[in-house]
């Protein structure tokens, strides 16, 4: 393989070497796979619908061809849907299918929870008591002198309520500024369940339904908002009460986390139920002692992905890597199996573990794959089930071959930047708040705060995006906040460790890092955390200083890599949250101009964020400084305060 093509698929050495012994292994990847089937030009744009069975119908813009009022009338599928009801058809579809991802998620916590408060799901149990009854406080859950228990339970039911609630607004829009409470209820996006905003698009998009682009694209914004307002944030916060509320802890991550001598078990996909019994079951006696007899120094576990993530967050489990490393993790011959929950899987996986002797483990009966093992997670029964994962990699354990290669990195990283945590850390125990943040912000110090999150995507070079862009934002004082497979990037650029202040990072922001002892990128968790932005972004409203609304927030966000239908409702609900954000790699409404316009720029003007595409990193980063910039001034804080030293006669004027 040529040396400038393959140093086009990653920027991480570990990952070239496992590319090059997957070519030798005569394996086949989504590396290469992405360079054998070019996207489809029209699919790829937003211009194809295959909606009904008269199509899939084509209506992409003629080749060098400028969109006319005459153009566009020719511009039709067979029902006569325009180029725009297409793009904002295909558009509002992709957040149904991210929402609905985050928030079926959601609901398994919610399930699971209840069943642990009624005592039905033995091994789980509430961890975060505070957490539990300042969530019940803000719900209206009656305390009184009643059990944890009989609390968790209410607070569970309410919150599973929160998906089929047919009207009405979802609890959790109470958590942000007031100010944009209002501005959802009067552009009408204020959800109401969760599953109900789903389903309203599916039925939208449906042939001959709903056929004009605004209103498609109104939906969305619902539809988005009740994700992140609504599913993930309901994942985000019973995780923490069951599984506990991260806080700060070293971990490492890269493929390096792989042990030679020991039980290489990989956790893998979204959902962190089984995976926070299989940490404990990793650690049994017996589970300890069956890995030695086979000849094994013990069990190493490492996380894949977002579970991974979790995981990582709440126990110090290492990362192995983020989504384009799961085969290459299968390609060191070292992984005795690797358990997967939901999304983000690779159908690849079975064929690929073929080649070496790793077994693929399914566990949720909504996802199974062909080829893998599958060991159904029962909650009522869920040590026995983490026990039978663990059994499995274990005794696989002596069928690993010789063609093994395991590379050396592996990085530190500081993780477990909850909320809470952040909040505690800026103004400590006593006074948590974060009124340091903000008074850092307006004295010029920290220009301004993004959010760099998503995916990796096999059409850009792997992990290149994610920390380019990072290390321009901390080099010009933005501190960045980050979560999935893109803090997975930036932790194995070594940039989420206190000592990367120094390094990377601008004066101002470097010198708060190093008062406070932070890395000047913080790691907040999985994808549905990113809910834990939103609720920072409210933190920082509500301690002052910097306008009313998170519009008013010197802030921004990007997915420089993204491919999951996730993260374009993520995207959208920070837009309609009032972020602005940037993504990369691709646009899928660019085969209309209109729709394109009026995600790009009127939303501005209706939500105070708005959306941009820009696939160089270093551009799309300028961008947000640029409109972090926009928001300093606005708020009157683009000055640096110089600092005057009052002699008596100044003093004596002022009175
Ligand atoms: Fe074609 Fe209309 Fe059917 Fe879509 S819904 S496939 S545009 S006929
Ligand atoms: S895992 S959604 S590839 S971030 Fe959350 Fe990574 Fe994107 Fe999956």
């Amino acid at each position: 393989m040529a040396e400038v093509e393959k140093n086009k698929k990653s920027v991480d050495t570990a990952s070239l070497e496992l590319i090059d012994k997957a070519c030798a292994d005569e394996v086949s990847l989504a590396f290469d796979r992405a360079e054998q089937m070019k996207p489809c030009p029209i699919g790829v744009v937003g211009s194809c619908c295959s909606n009904c069975g008269m199509g899939p119908c084509r209506v992409p813009l003629p080749k060098g061809k400028e969109e006319t009022p005459e153009g566009k009338k020719k511009r039709r599928g067979i029902c006569g849907a325009t180029a725009e009801t297409i793009a904002a058809r295909n558009f509002a579809r992709m957040i149904a299918g991210g929402a609905a991802a985050h928030s079926d998620h959601g609901r398994a916590v919610a399930e699971l929870f209840i069943a642990a408060a009624k005592g039905e799901a033995p091994g789980y149990e509430i961890r975060d008591e505070q957490k539990l009854l300042q969530l019940a406080l803000d719900w209206g859950i009656e305390i009184g002198d009643r059990s944890n228990q009989e609390i968790a339970v209410d607070l569970g039911e309410k919150a599973l309520a929160e998906f089929g609630r047919q009207e009405g607004e979802l609890l959790f829009l109470k958590r942000a500024p007031l100010k944009r409470q209002e501005l959802w209820r009067k552009r009408g996006v204020a959800p109401r369940g969760i599953d109900r905003e789903i389903v309203e698009i599916m039925h939208r998009t449906h042939a001959g339904v709903d056929q004009d682009y605004q209103n498609l694209l109104k939906q969305g914004t619902r539809a988005a908002l009740a994700d992140g307002w609504g599913g993930s944030m309901i994942a985000t916060e019973l995780q923490d009460i069951l599984f506990g509320t991260p806080a700060p802890l070293l971990g490492q991550v890269n493929l390096g986390v792989l042990k030679e001598d020991e039980v290489n078990l990989i956790i893998h996909g979204h959902e962190p139920l089984l995976s926070e019994m299989i940490v404990v079951a990793a650690q049994d006696t017996e589970m300890i002692e069956l890995a030695k007899s086979k000849g094994a120094k013990g069990i190493n576990l490492a996380g894949m992905c977002c579970t991974a993530n979790e995981i990582l967050m709440r126990h110090g489990v290492p990362l192995a890597g983020n989504f384009l490393q799961q085969e290459l993790a299968l390609v060191t011959g070292a992984v005795d199996a690797m358990v997967v929950d939901v999304q983000c899987i690779m159908e690849s996986l079975p064929d690929i573990a073929q080649c070496y002797h790793t077994k693929i483990i399914t566990t949720s009966p909504k996802a199974k794959i062909t080829g893998a093992i599958h060991i159904e997670f029962d909650e009522h029964k869920a040590m026995e089930s983490a026990k039978e994962v663990v059994r499995t990699a274990i005794e696989n354990f002596p069928r690993r071959g010789k063609n093994i290669l395991i590379p050396q990195e592996q990085h530190d990283l500081i993780a477990g930047f909850s909320h809470e945590t952040i909040n505690y850390l800026l103004g400590g125990l006593f006074r948590a708040s974060y009124r340091p943040l903000n008074d850092n912000i307006i004295n010029g110090r920290i220009r301004g705060v993004a959010g760099v999150v998503g995916c990796n995507n096999a059409r850009s070079t792997h992990n290149e995006g994610h920390i380019n862009m990072v290390k321009e934002l901390i080099k010009n004082d933005v501190l960045v906040l980050q979560t999935g497979c893109s803090a997975m990037a930036s932790a194995m650029a070594g940039l989420m460790v206190p000592e990367a202040a120094a390094k990377y990072a601008g004066e101002g922001l470097a010198s708060v890092c190093e008062a406070v002892g932070i890395p000047p990128v913080l790691h907040m968790g999985s994808c549905v955390d990113n809910s834990r932005i939103l609720i920072a972004a409210t933190a920082m409203v509500k301690d002052g200083g910097l306008g009313d609304d998170i519009s008013d927030l010197p802030v921004a966000g990007a997915a420089p890599e993204w491919m999951s239908e996730k993260a374009i409702s993520i995207g959208q609900y920070f837009v309609a949250s009032g972020v602005f954000t940037v993504f990369g790699v691709t646009w899928p409404t660019t085969g209309s101009k209109e729709v394109t316009d009026y995600l790009f720029k009127d939303f501005e003007e209706m939500y105070g964020g708005m959306w941009a595409f820009e696939p160089d990193p270093i551009k799309a980063a300028q961008l947000m400084i640029e409109h972090i910039d926009k928001k300093r001034k606005a708020l009157g804080i683009d000055k640096a305060r110089e600092r005057i030293l009052y002699d008596m006669e100044m003093r004596r004027d002022l009175i």
